[in-house]
Protein backbone atom coordinates (compact mmCIF):
# COMPACT_ATOMS: atom_id res chain seq x y z
CA UNK A 1 0.00 0.00 0.00
CA UNK A 2 1.17 3.39 -1.18
CA UNK A 3 1.39 5.82 1.37
CA UNK A 4 0.83 9.51 0.27
CA UNK A 5 2.58 12.77 2.10
CA UNK A 6 2.73 15.96 1.55
CA UNK A 7 0.54 18.60 -0.79
CA UNK A 8 -2.53 17.39 -2.01
CA UNK A 9 -2.81 15.39 -4.79
CA UNK A 10 -1.72 17.70 -7.80
CA UNK A 11 -5.04 18.88 -9.51
CA UNK A 12 -3.45 18.40 -12.77
CA UNK A 13 -4.48 14.86 -13.97
CA UNK A 14 -1.41 14.61 -16.72
CA UNK A 15 0.67 14.84 -13.48
CA UNK A 16 -1.41 12.54 -11.93
CA UNK A 17 -1.09 10.36 -14.27
CA UNK A 18 2.55 10.42 -14.41
CA UNK A 19 3.12 10.07 -10.83
CA UNK A 20 0.73 7.00 -10.69
CA UNK A 21 2.50 5.32 -13.70
CA UNK A 22 5.80 5.51 -11.80
CA UNK A 23 5.34 4.86 -8.51
CA UNK A 24 3.17 1.69 -9.95
CA UNK A 25 6.06 0.49 -11.60
CA UNK A 26 8.98 1.62 -8.90
CA UNK A 27 6.75 0.63 -6.05
CA UNK A 28 8.34 2.64 -3.15
CA UNK A 29 6.76 2.56 0.23
CA UNK A 30 5.70 5.95 0.35
CA UNK A 31 5.35 9.26 -2.16
CA UNK A 32 5.81 12.62 -0.95
CA UNK A 33 4.75 15.42 -2.98
CA UNK A 34 6.84 18.52 -2.70
CA UNK A 35 5.88 22.24 -1.91
CA UNK A 36 8.84 23.40 -1.76
CA UNK A 37 7.67 25.39 1.74
CA UNK A 38 10.47 26.55 4.44
CA UNK A 39 8.52 23.64 6.94
CA UNK A 40 9.11 20.98 4.12
CA UNK A 41 13.02 22.16 3.49
CA UNK A 42 13.41 21.38 7.87
CA UNK A 43 11.47 18.32 7.64
CA UNK A 44 13.72 16.52 4.59
CA UNK A 45 16.98 17.72 5.84
CA UNK A 46 16.05 16.55 9.03
CA UNK A 47 15.28 13.20 7.49
CA UNK A 48 18.23 13.49 5.68
CA UNK A 49 20.79 14.18 8.51
CA UNK A 50 18.82 10.88 10.72
CA UNK A 51 20.05 8.81 7.73
CA UNK A 52 23.67 10.19 7.46
CA UNK A 53 23.04 11.37 4.11
CA UNK A 54 23.70 14.92 4.78
CA UNK A 55 26.41 16.10 8.45
CA UNK A 56 25.65 19.07 9.84
CA UNK A 57 28.67 21.72 9.71
CA UNK A 58 29.63 24.50 11.74
CA UNK A 59 26.64 26.57 12.67
CA UNK A 60 28.64 29.21 13.58
CA UNK A 61 30.91 29.38 10.52
CA UNK A 62 28.48 27.70 7.84
CA UNK A 63 25.29 28.71 8.99
CA UNK A 64 22.04 26.27 7.14
CA UNK A 65 25.20 24.27 5.33
CA UNK A 66 25.54 20.57 5.26
CA UNK A 67 27.95 18.40 4.10
CA UNK A 68 27.77 15.47 1.96
CA UNK A 69 29.78 12.36 0.64
CA UNK A 70 28.84 10.52 -2.36
CA UNK A 71 29.39 7.42 -3.78
CA UNK A 72 33.26 7.40 -4.79
CA UNK A 73 32.18 5.45 -7.92
CA UNK A 74 30.33 8.53 -8.85
CA UNK A 75 31.70 11.94 -8.61
CA UNK A 76 30.80 13.52 -12.37
CA UNK A 77 28.64 13.30 -15.52
CA UNK A 78 29.35 10.57 -17.68
CA UNK A 79 29.29 10.90 -20.85
CA UNK A 80 29.54 7.57 -21.90
CA UNK A 81 26.40 6.91 -19.87
CA UNK A 82 24.54 9.72 -21.54
CA UNK A 83 22.42 8.72 -24.01
CA UNK A 84 19.99 11.01 -26.73
CA UNK A 85 16.81 8.81 -27.34
CA UNK A 86 15.46 10.06 -31.02
CA UNK A 87 13.96 7.58 -33.04
CA UNK A 88 16.95 7.42 -35.64
CA UNK A 89 20.64 8.41 -35.02
CA UNK A 90 20.69 10.61 -37.49
CA UNK A 91 18.73 13.20 -35.26
CA UNK A 92 21.18 12.66 -32.40
CA UNK A 93 24.41 13.34 -34.96
CA UNK A 94 27.95 11.71 -34.18
CA UNK A 95 28.60 13.57 -31.19
CA UNK A 96 25.98 12.36 -29.00
CA UNK A 97 25.46 8.32 -27.79
CA UNK A 98 22.22 7.50 -29.51
CA UNK A 99 19.51 4.49 -28.37
CA UNK A 100 16.31 3.41 -30.20
CA UNK A 101 13.72 5.14 -27.29
CA UNK A 102 11.76 2.04 -27.49
CA UNK A 103 14.52 -0.36 -26.67
CA UNK A 104 15.89 1.94 -24.14
CA UNK A 105 12.67 2.76 -22.37
CA UNK A 106 12.30 -1.14 -22.13
CA UNK A 107 15.56 -1.74 -20.76
CA UNK A 108 15.19 1.37 -17.95
CA UNK A 109 11.63 0.20 -17.04
CA UNK A 110 13.04 -3.52 -16.45
CA UNK A 111 15.73 -1.30 -14.03
CA UNK A 112 12.79 0.67 -12.53
CA UNK A 113 10.54 -2.22 -11.71
CA UNK A 114 10.42 -2.35 -7.98
CA UNK A 115 13.55 -0.33 -7.44
CA UNK A 116 12.18 1.77 -4.69
CA UNK A 117 10.75 -0.95 -2.34
CA UNK A 118 11.81 0.34 0.92
CA UNK A 119 12.47 3.53 -0.45
CA UNK A 120 10.17 6.90 -0.58
CA UNK A 121 9.36 8.44 -4.03
CA UNK A 122 9.72 12.36 -3.89
CA UNK A 123 7.88 14.65 -6.08
CA UNK A 124 9.65 17.35 -7.42
CA UNK A 125 7.52 20.26 -9.35
CA UNK A 126 10.09 22.75 -10.51
CA UNK A 127 10.65 25.61 -12.83
CA UNK A 128 13.33 26.58 -15.15
CA UNK A 129 13.36 30.18 -15.68
CA UNK A 130 11.41 33.24 -13.64
CA UNK A 131 7.87 32.27 -13.04
CA UNK A 132 6.16 34.22 -16.12
CA UNK A 133 8.77 34.43 -18.48
CA UNK A 134 8.09 33.71 -22.17
CA UNK A 135 10.69 30.49 -22.49
CA UNK A 136 10.40 29.36 -18.54
CA UNK A 137 10.05 25.40 -18.38
CA UNK A 138 8.00 23.40 -15.96
CA UNK A 139 9.57 20.06 -15.14
CA UNK A 140 8.44 17.11 -12.88
CA UNK A 141 11.28 14.99 -11.24
CA UNK A 142 10.32 11.87 -9.75
CA UNK A 143 13.18 10.50 -7.43
CA UNK A 144 14.17 8.28 -4.70
CA UNK A 145 17.01 10.44 -3.36
CA UNK A 146 16.61 12.80 -0.37
CA UNK A 147 19.99 14.88 -1.53
CA UNK A 148 18.48 15.06 -5.02
CA UNK A 149 15.26 16.58 -3.84
CA UNK A 150 17.22 19.08 -1.36
CA UNK A 151 19.83 20.36 -4.17
CA UNK A 152 16.93 20.86 -6.51
CA UNK A 153 15.20 23.10 -3.75
CA UNK A 154 18.26 25.17 -4.23
CA UNK A 155 19.03 24.77 -8.11
CA UNK A 156 15.74 25.46 -9.34
CA UNK A 157 12.34 27.30 -8.03
CA UNK A 158 10.63 24.59 -6.74
CA UNK A 159 6.75 23.40 -5.52
CA UNK A 160 4.00 25.32 -5.38
CA UNK A 161 4.88 27.86 -7.72
CA UNK A 162 5.62 25.30 -10.89
CA UNK A 163 1.84 23.78 -10.40
CA UNK A 164 0.67 27.08 -10.38
CA UNK A 165 2.23 27.95 -13.75
CA UNK A 166 1.60 24.24 -15.19
CA UNK A 167 -2.12 24.75 -14.63
CA UNK A 168 -3.90 22.22 -15.96
CA UNK A 169 -1.81 22.01 -19.16
CA UNK A 170 0.13 18.88 -20.18
CA UNK A 171 3.59 20.71 -21.08
CA UNK A 172 5.58 19.66 -18.60
CA UNK A 173 9.28 17.77 -18.53
CA UNK A 174 8.90 13.99 -17.31
CA UNK A 175 12.07 13.40 -15.10
CA UNK A 176 12.44 10.01 -13.43
CA UNK A 177 15.79 9.50 -11.49
CA UNK A 178 16.32 6.35 -8.83
CA UNK A 179 19.65 5.81 -7.76
CA UNK A 180 19.64 1.59 -7.77
CA UNK A 181 22.59 0.66 -6.32
CA UNK A 182 24.76 2.86 -7.96
CA UNK A 183 26.85 0.65 -9.65
CA UNK A 184 28.80 2.33 -13.10
CA UNK A 185 27.18 -0.96 -14.96
CA UNK A 186 23.74 0.31 -14.31
CA UNK A 187 24.07 3.90 -15.04
CA UNK A 188 22.40 5.50 -17.83
CA UNK A 189 21.14 8.97 -18.40
CA UNK A 190 18.20 9.43 -21.05
CA UNK A 191 16.87 11.84 -22.85
CA UNK A 192 13.73 11.70 -24.76
CA UNK A 193 13.43 14.88 -26.87
CA UNK A 194 10.17 13.97 -28.42
CA UNK A 195 8.02 12.93 -25.65
CA UNK A 196 10.09 15.56 -23.15
CA UNK A 197 11.10 12.84 -21.06
CA UNK A 198 14.16 12.04 -19.20
CA UNK A 199 15.41 9.00 -17.35
CA UNK A 200 18.35 8.79 -15.39
CA UNK A 201 19.36 5.88 -12.82
CA UNK A 202 22.45 4.19 -11.26
CA UNK A 203 23.60 7.79 -10.09
CA UNK A 204 23.75 10.70 -7.65
CA UNK A 205 26.13 12.84 -9.15
CA UNK A 206 24.39 16.42 -9.56
CA UNK A 207 25.19 16.55 -13.37
CA UNK A 208 23.41 13.32 -13.90
CA UNK A 209 20.58 13.58 -11.04
CA UNK A 210 19.25 17.21 -10.98
CA UNK A 211 17.62 16.91 -14.24
CA UNK A 212 16.53 20.52 -14.15
CA UNK A 213 20.21 21.33 -14.92
CA UNK A 214 22.13 19.77 -17.44
CA UNK A 215 19.23 17.42 -18.94
CA UNK A 216 16.32 19.83 -19.62
CA UNK A 217 18.16 23.05 -19.68
CA UNK A 218 20.42 21.81 -21.81
CA UNK A 219 20.18 19.03 -24.01
CA UNK A 220 16.07 18.85 -23.87
CA UNK A 221 16.27 22.88 -23.59
CA UNK A 222 18.19 22.95 -26.81
CA UNK A 223 16.33 20.56 -28.90
CA UNK A 224 13.43 22.38 -27.81
CA UNK A 225 14.98 26.00 -28.83
CA UNK A 226 15.81 24.60 -32.25
CA UNK A 227 11.76 23.53 -32.78
CA UNK A 228 10.59 26.84 -31.45
CA UNK A 229 12.72 29.73 -32.37
CA UNK A 230 15.70 29.94 -29.29
CA UNK A 231 18.59 28.92 -28.07
CA UNK A 232 20.10 26.87 -24.81
CA UNK A 233 23.30 27.87 -24.26
CA UNK A 234 26.25 26.30 -21.68
CA UNK A 235 26.97 30.76 -20.62
CA UNK A 236 27.34 32.43 -17.83
CA UNK A 237 25.50 35.66 -17.94
CA UNK A 238 26.71 38.88 -16.54
CA UNK A 239 26.02 42.74 -16.37
CA UNK A 240 29.17 45.24 -16.56
CA UNK A 241 28.17 48.68 -15.07
CA UNK A 242 30.29 51.51 -16.11
CA UNK A 243 30.69 54.37 -13.24
CA UNK A 244 27.95 56.29 -15.30
CA UNK A 245 25.38 53.90 -14.92
CA UNK A 246 25.68 52.10 -18.79
CA UNK A 247 24.97 48.05 -17.97
CA UNK A 248 25.85 45.70 -20.66
CA UNK A 249 25.47 42.56 -20.40
CA UNK A 250 27.72 39.72 -22.25
CA UNK A 251 27.15 35.88 -22.38
CA UNK A 252 30.00 33.74 -22.03
CA UNK A 253 30.09 29.73 -23.28
CA UNK A 254 33.37 27.78 -21.58
CA UNK A 255 33.85 24.45 -21.23
CA UNK A 256 33.19 23.03 -17.95
CA UNK A 257 35.39 23.52 -14.72
CA UNK A 258 36.99 26.48 -16.62
CA UNK A 259 36.12 29.30 -14.57
CA UNK A 260 32.07 30.45 -15.91
CA UNK A 261 31.62 31.31 -11.94
CA UNK A 262 34.38 32.90 -11.19
CA UNK A 263 34.26 35.13 -14.27
CA UNK A 264 29.98 35.58 -13.51
CA UNK A 265 31.09 37.18 -9.76
CA UNK A 266 34.17 38.90 -11.00
CA UNK A 267 35.17 42.25 -9.04
CA UNK A 268 36.94 44.53 -11.09
CA UNK A 269 40.54 45.26 -9.50
CA UNK A 270 40.66 48.37 -7.48
CA UNK A 271 41.94 50.90 -9.75
CA UNK A 272 38.69 50.30 -12.20
CA UNK A 273 36.65 52.40 -9.24
CA UNK A 274 32.74 52.73 -9.34
CA UNK A 275 33.18 49.84 -12.00
CA UNK A 276 30.40 46.63 -10.86
CA UNK A 277 30.12 43.67 -12.47
CA UNK A 278 26.92 41.40 -11.59
CA UNK A 279 26.00 37.98 -12.09
CA UNK A 280 22.74 37.12 -13.44
CA UNK A 281 23.88 33.37 -14.15
CA UNK A 282 26.65 31.02 -13.91
CA UNK A 283 26.12 28.31 -15.90
CA UNK A 284 23.02 28.22 -18.49
CA UNK A 285 21.48 30.96 -20.46
CA UNK A 286 17.82 30.41 -22.85
CA UNK A 287 18.32 33.32 -25.54
CA UNK A 288 15.77 34.49 -28.18
CA UNK A 289 15.30 37.24 -30.41
CA UNK A 290 12.73 39.63 -29.38
CA UNK A 291 9.94 41.21 -31.35
CA UNK A 292 12.67 44.28 -32.18
CA UNK A 293 15.40 41.98 -33.10
CA UNK A 294 17.52 42.23 -30.31
CA UNK A 295 18.83 39.06 -28.28
CA UNK A 296 17.63 37.90 -25.16
CA UNK A 297 18.69 36.18 -21.99
CA UNK A 298 17.23 34.54 -18.83
CA UNK A 299 19.43 32.30 -16.22
CA UNK A 300 16.66 29.28 -16.22
CA UNK A 301 18.51 28.44 -13.04
CA UNK A 302 17.62 29.98 -9.48
CA UNK A 303 21.12 28.43 -7.68
CA UNK A 304 25.01 27.72 -8.75
CA UNK A 305 26.47 23.92 -8.26
CA UNK A 306 30.05 25.41 -8.58
CA UNK A 307 33.74 23.10 -8.55
CA UNK A 308 34.79 24.01 -4.71
CA UNK A 309 38.99 23.52 -5.55
CA UNK A 310 40.55 26.55 -6.66
CA UNK A 311 38.15 29.14 -5.19
CA UNK A 312 39.39 31.25 -2.62
CA UNK A 313 39.24 34.82 -1.33
CA UNK A 314 41.57 36.16 -4.28
CA UNK A 315 39.59 33.62 -7.08
CA UNK A 316 36.15 34.51 -6.09
CA UNK A 317 35.45 36.63 -3.40
CA UNK A 318 31.71 36.85 -3.89
CA UNK A 319 31.33 32.74 -4.35
CA UNK A 320 33.02 32.79 -0.91
CA UNK A 321 30.70 35.07 0.66
CA UNK A 322 27.57 33.28 -1.50
CA UNK A 323 28.45 29.67 -0.12
CA UNK A 324 29.01 30.96 3.69
CA UNK A 325 25.26 29.69 4.52
CA UNK A 326 22.79 28.03 3.46
CA UNK A 327 24.70 25.78 1.10
CA UNK A 328 25.35 21.65 0.53
CA UNK A 329 28.96 20.96 0.24
CA UNK A 330 29.38 17.65 -1.76
CA UNK A 331 33.09 16.05 -1.95
CA UNK A 332 35.23 18.09 -0.15
CA UNK A 333 36.82 17.45 2.92
CA UNK A 334 35.75 17.86 6.29
CA UNK A 335 37.04 19.73 9.40
CA UNK A 336 37.38 18.62 12.98
CA UNK A 337 35.51 21.60 13.88
CA UNK A 338 32.83 21.21 11.06
CA UNK A 339 34.47 23.29 8.83
CA UNK A 340 35.09 22.52 5.06
CA UNK A 341 38.16 22.69 3.32
CA UNK A 342 39.36 21.90 -0.63
CA UNK A 343 42.92 22.67 -2.25
CA UNK A 344 43.25 26.18 -3.19
CA UNK A 345 41.19 27.15 -0.21
CA UNK A 346 42.54 30.56 1.25
CA UNK A 347 45.16 29.96 3.82
CA UNK A 348 47.39 26.61 4.62
CA UNK A 349 45.95 22.97 4.81
CA UNK A 350 44.69 21.91 8.02
CA UNK A 351 47.05 19.65 10.09
CA UNK A 352 44.67 16.96 9.87
CA UNK A 353 41.04 16.44 8.03
CA UNK A 354 38.66 13.43 6.76
CA UNK A 355 38.91 13.54 3.13
CA UNK A 356 36.11 13.07 0.40
CA UNK A 357 36.43 9.56 0.93
CA UNK A 358 35.82 9.66 4.55
CA UNK A 359 40.03 9.10 5.62
CA UNK A 360 41.91 10.69 7.60
CA UNK A 361 44.01 13.30 5.93
CA UNK A 362 46.82 15.28 6.80
CA UNK A 363 49.45 17.54 4.32
CA UNK A 364 51.71 14.43 3.90
CA UNK A 365 49.36 12.85 2.06
CA UNK A 366 49.38 11.93 -1.08
CA UNK A 367 45.73 12.09 -2.09
CA UNK A 368 43.80 15.28 -2.47
CA UNK A 369 42.13 16.17 0.36
CA UNK A 370 39.26 16.74 -1.46
CA UNK A 371 37.96 15.51 -5.00
CA UNK A 372 38.82 17.90 -7.52
CA UNK A 373 35.24 17.87 -8.70
CA UNK A 374 33.95 18.56 -5.29
CA UNK A 375 30.83 20.96 -5.08
CA UNK A 376 29.02 23.41 -3.64
CA UNK A 377 24.68 24.05 -4.09
CA UNK A 378 24.10 27.53 -3.35
CA UNK A 379 21.29 29.69 -3.65
CA UNK A 380 21.76 32.35 -6.31
CA UNK A 381 20.25 35.13 -3.67
CA UNK A 382 23.24 34.38 -0.96
CA UNK A 383 25.18 36.15 -3.75
CA UNK A 384 26.19 39.57 -2.86
CA UNK A 385 26.79 40.47 -6.83
CA UNK A 386 23.74 39.22 -7.95
CA UNK A 387 22.40 41.43 -10.64
CA UNK A 388 19.13 42.91 -9.52
CA UNK A 389 17.78 41.63 -13.40
CA UNK A 390 18.66 37.95 -12.35
CA UNK A 391 14.70 36.91 -11.45
CA UNK A 392 13.30 39.23 -14.56
CA UNK A 393 11.21 37.49 -16.80
CA UNK A 394 11.65 39.91 -19.68
CA UNK A 395 15.18 38.72 -19.41
CA UNK A 396 18.36 40.97 -20.53
CA UNK A 397 19.44 42.38 -23.72
CA UNK A 398 23.01 40.83 -24.77
CA UNK A 399 25.53 42.70 -26.60
CA UNK A 400 28.70 40.40 -26.72
CA UNK A 401 28.89 36.74 -26.83
CA UNK A 402 32.44 35.37 -25.52
CA UNK A 403 33.92 31.94 -26.44
CA UNK A 404 36.82 30.44 -24.55
CA UNK A 405 39.06 27.32 -23.79
CA UNK A 406 41.89 26.37 -21.67
CA UNK A 407 44.65 25.98 -24.13
CA UNK A 408 48.13 26.16 -23.11
CA UNK A 409 49.59 27.37 -26.78
CA UNK A 410 48.36 28.87 -30.01
CA UNK A 411 44.96 30.53 -28.87
CA UNK A 412 45.81 34.68 -27.75
CA UNK A 413 44.38 36.40 -24.93
CA UNK A 414 41.40 37.85 -26.84
CA UNK A 415 40.22 38.79 -30.39
CA UNK A 416 37.18 39.51 -31.86
CA UNK A 417 35.08 37.68 -35.08
CA UNK A 418 35.01 40.00 -37.89
CA UNK A 419 30.63 39.18 -37.68
CA UNK A 420 28.02 36.70 -36.23
CA UNK A 421 29.33 33.57 -39.30
CA UNK A 422 32.87 33.80 -38.10
CA UNK A 423 32.12 33.94 -34.39
CA UNK A 424 29.89 30.81 -34.98
CA UNK A 425 32.47 29.60 -36.22
CA UNK A 426 34.59 30.40 -33.86
CA UNK A 427 32.46 29.04 -31.14
CA UNK A 428 32.06 25.83 -33.45
CA UNK A 429 35.54 25.06 -33.39
CA UNK A 430 36.44 25.56 -29.69
CA UNK A 431 38.75 23.39 -28.58
CA UNK A 432 39.53 23.09 -24.59
CA UNK A 433 41.75 20.53 -22.02
CA UNK A 434 39.23 18.53 -20.32
CA UNK A 435 38.54 18.95 -16.58
CA UNK A 436 37.89 16.81 -13.97
CA UNK A 437 33.68 17.98 -14.44
CA UNK A 438 33.71 14.85 -16.88
CA UNK A 439 35.42 11.36 -16.09
CA UNK A 440 38.15 10.94 -19.28
CA UNK A 441 41.44 12.16 -19.41
CA UNK A 442 42.09 15.61 -17.90
CA UNK A 443 44.43 17.86 -19.83
CA UNK A 444 43.98 16.30 -23.59
CA UNK A 445 42.94 19.25 -25.79
CA UNK A 446 39.38 17.82 -27.72
CA UNK A 447 36.89 19.88 -29.77
CA UNK A 448 33.82 21.31 -28.18
CA UNK A 449 31.46 23.33 -29.63
CA UNK A 450 30.72 26.30 -28.44
CA UNK A 451 31.11 24.26 -24.72
CA UNK A 452 28.08 22.52 -25.54
CA UNK A 453 29.99 19.02 -26.75
CA UNK A 454 28.30 16.77 -23.78
CA UNK A 455 24.91 18.92 -23.66
CA UNK A 456 23.43 19.46 -27.72
CA UNK A 457 20.85 17.29 -27.33
CA UNK A 458 20.58 16.86 -31.38
CA UNK A 459 22.72 16.92 -34.69
CA UNK A 460 25.59 19.40 -33.73
CA UNK A 461 25.59 20.43 -37.51
CA UNK A 462 22.09 21.25 -37.58
CA UNK A 463 22.79 23.14 -34.09
CA UNK A 464 25.50 25.28 -35.88
CA UNK A 465 22.77 25.92 -39.17
CA UNK A 466 20.31 26.80 -35.97
CA UNK A 467 22.71 29.49 -34.55
CA UNK A 468 23.51 30.50 -38.32
CA UNK A 469 19.63 30.99 -38.75
CA UNK A 470 19.28 32.74 -35.38
CA UNK A 471 21.49 35.86 -36.96
CA UNK A 472 18.34 36.16 -39.79
CA UNK A 473 16.29 37.29 -36.96
CA UNK A 474 18.54 39.81 -35.38
CA UNK A 475 18.57 43.43 -36.41
CA UNK A 476 22.04 44.40 -34.15
CA UNK A 477 23.38 41.06 -33.38
CA UNK A 478 26.38 41.33 -30.09
CA UNK A 479 29.63 41.04 -31.26
CA UNK A 480 31.45 37.77 -30.59
CA UNK A 481 34.69 37.21 -28.71
CA UNK A 482 36.97 34.19 -28.43
CA UNK A 483 38.81 34.30 -24.94
CA UNK A 484 42.12 32.05 -23.59
CA UNK A 485 43.30 32.94 -20.09
CA UNK A 486 45.41 29.99 -20.02
CA UNK A 487 48.10 30.49 -22.10
CA UNK A 488 51.57 28.72 -20.58
CA UNK A 489 54.92 30.00 -21.68
CA UNK A 490 57.61 26.92 -22.22
CA UNK A 491 58.25 26.53 -18.60
CA UNK A 492 54.72 25.95 -18.15
CA UNK A 493 53.79 29.08 -16.06
CA UNK A 494 50.70 30.85 -17.03
CA UNK A 495 51.56 34.54 -19.29
CA UNK A 496 48.07 35.93 -17.56
CA UNK A 497 47.31 36.65 -13.92
CA UNK A 498 43.50 35.75 -14.67
CA UNK A 499 40.73 36.09 -12.30
CA UNK A 500 39.98 39.82 -11.80
CA UNK A 501 41.96 41.20 -13.80
CA UNK A 502 40.03 39.46 -16.78
CA UNK A 503 38.06 42.60 -16.11
CA UNK A 504 40.32 44.34 -18.59
CA UNK A 505 39.42 41.98 -21.35
CA UNK A 506 35.40 42.87 -20.62
CA UNK A 507 35.97 46.34 -20.34
CA UNK A 508 37.68 46.31 -24.09
CA UNK A 509 34.67 43.75 -24.80
CA UNK A 510 32.50 46.11 -23.94
CA UNK A 511 34.06 49.58 -25.28
CA UNK A 512 34.02 47.26 -29.05
CA UNK A 513 30.24 46.58 -28.55
CA UNK A 514 29.87 50.60 -27.95
CA UNK A 515 31.53 51.46 -30.56
CA UNK A 516 34.42 53.24 -28.56
CA UNK A 517 37.34 50.43 -28.48
CA UNK A 518 39.98 50.21 -31.11
CA UNK A 519 41.74 47.18 -32.59
CA UNK A 520 43.67 46.03 -35.28
CA UNK A 521 42.42 43.75 -38.10
CA UNK A 522 44.27 40.17 -37.83
CA UNK A 523 44.69 36.79 -39.63
CA UNK A 524 42.95 35.38 -36.68
CA UNK A 525 40.09 38.79 -36.01
CA UNK A 526 39.78 42.10 -34.63
CA UNK A 527 42.61 41.99 -32.10
CA UNK A 528 43.61 44.91 -29.41
CA UNK A 529 46.87 46.29 -29.45
CA UNK A 530 48.65 46.59 -26.20
CA UNK A 531 48.43 50.64 -26.06
CA UNK A 532 44.40 50.07 -26.25
CA UNK A 533 44.28 48.13 -23.03
CA UNK A 534 43.68 49.62 -20.18
CA UNK A 535 46.85 48.94 -17.71
CA UNK A 536 45.66 51.22 -14.94
CA UNK A 537 47.26 49.24 -11.54
CA UNK A 538 48.72 46.22 -13.23
CA UNK A 539 52.41 46.20 -14.82
CA UNK A 540 52.20 44.43 -17.43
CA UNK A 541 54.74 44.84 -20.23
CA UNK A 542 54.85 44.86 -23.66
CA UNK A 543 57.21 41.99 -23.75
CA UNK A 544 54.71 39.94 -21.68
CA UNK A 545 51.30 40.84 -24.32
CA UNK A 546 53.57 40.00 -27.73
CA UNK A 547 54.30 36.69 -25.74
CA UNK A 548 50.43 36.46 -24.90
CA UNK A 549 49.30 37.01 -28.23
CA UNK A 550 51.92 35.64 -30.09
CA UNK A 551 50.77 34.35 -33.35
CA UNK A 552 52.48 30.64 -34.48
CA UNK A 553 51.47 29.92 -38.28
CA UNK A 554 52.75 26.15 -37.20
CA UNK A 555 50.40 26.26 -34.03
CA UNK A 556 47.32 27.82 -36.18
CA UNK A 557 47.95 25.03 -38.96
CA UNK A 558 47.62 22.10 -36.60
CA UNK A 559 45.02 23.57 -35.04
CA UNK A 560 43.10 24.03 -38.31
CA UNK A 561 44.08 20.24 -38.74
CA UNK A 562 42.59 19.35 -35.00
CA UNK A 563 39.24 21.49 -35.91
CA UNK A 564 39.18 19.58 -39.33
CA UNK A 565 38.68 15.86 -36.83
CA UNK A 566 35.11 17.70 -35.74
CA UNK A 567 33.79 19.28 -38.98
CA UNK A 568 34.99 15.68 -41.26
CA UNK A 569 32.62 13.89 -38.29
CA UNK A 570 29.96 16.42 -39.42
CA UNK A 571 30.59 16.48 -43.11
CA UNK A 572 27.41 15.60 -44.94
CA UNK A 573 25.03 18.41 -42.57
CA UNK A 574 27.85 20.77 -42.00
CA UNK A 575 26.56 24.44 -43.06
CA UNK A 576 28.54 25.90 -45.77
CA UNK A 577 29.36 29.13 -44.12
CA UNK A 578 31.30 27.18 -42.12
CA UNK A 579 33.29 25.67 -44.76
CA UNK A 580 33.97 29.16 -46.15
CA UNK A 581 34.66 30.31 -43.00
CA UNK A 582 37.50 28.08 -42.97
CA UNK A 583 38.43 28.47 -46.15
CA UNK A 584 38.39 32.14 -45.44
CA UNK A 585 40.87 31.64 -42.36
CA UNK A 586 42.98 28.94 -44.29
CA UNK A 587 43.58 32.31 -47.04
CA UNK A 588 44.77 34.26 -44.38
CA UNK A 589 47.13 32.17 -42.85
C1 LIG B 1 28.51 21.76 -14.52
C2 LIG B 1 29.22 21.14 -15.64
O1 LIG B 1 28.29 21.12 -13.48
O2 LIG B 1 29.33 21.77 -16.69
O3 LIG B 1 28.10 22.91 -14.68
O4 LIG B 1 29.70 20.00 -15.50
MN1 LIG C 1 28.32 23.65 -16.65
Amino acid sequence: MVENIGMHTSSNIHVREFVEKYSALCQPDQVVRCDGSEEEKQRLTQEAVTKGILTPLNAEKLPGCYYHRSNPNDVARVEQCTFICTPGPEEAGPTNNWADPREMTTKLHAMLEGSMRGRTMYVVPYLMGPAGSPLTKVGIEITDSIYVVLNMRIMARMGRVALDQLGTSDDFNRGIHSTLDCNPDRRFICHFPQTNTIISVGSGYGGNVLLGKKCLALRIGSWLGEHQGWMAEHMLILCVESPEGEKTYVAAAFPSACGKTNFAMMIAPDAFAGWKITTVGDDIAWLWPDANGQLRAINPENGYFGVAPGTNFASNPNAMRTIERDTIYTNVALLPDGDVWWEGKDGPPPANATDWQGRPWTPESKEKAAHPNSRFTAPMLNNPSLASEAGDAAGVPISAIIFGGRRATTMPLVFQAFNWTHGVYLGATMGSEMTAAAAGTVGQVRRDPMAMLPFCGYHMADYFNHWLSIRRKLIDPPRIFHVNWFRKNAAGEYLWPGFGENFRVLKWIVDRCRGRGKARETQVGWMPRYSEFDWRGLDFTREQWDELNKFDRAEWQRELLWQDELLLKLHDRLPKELIFQRELLISRL
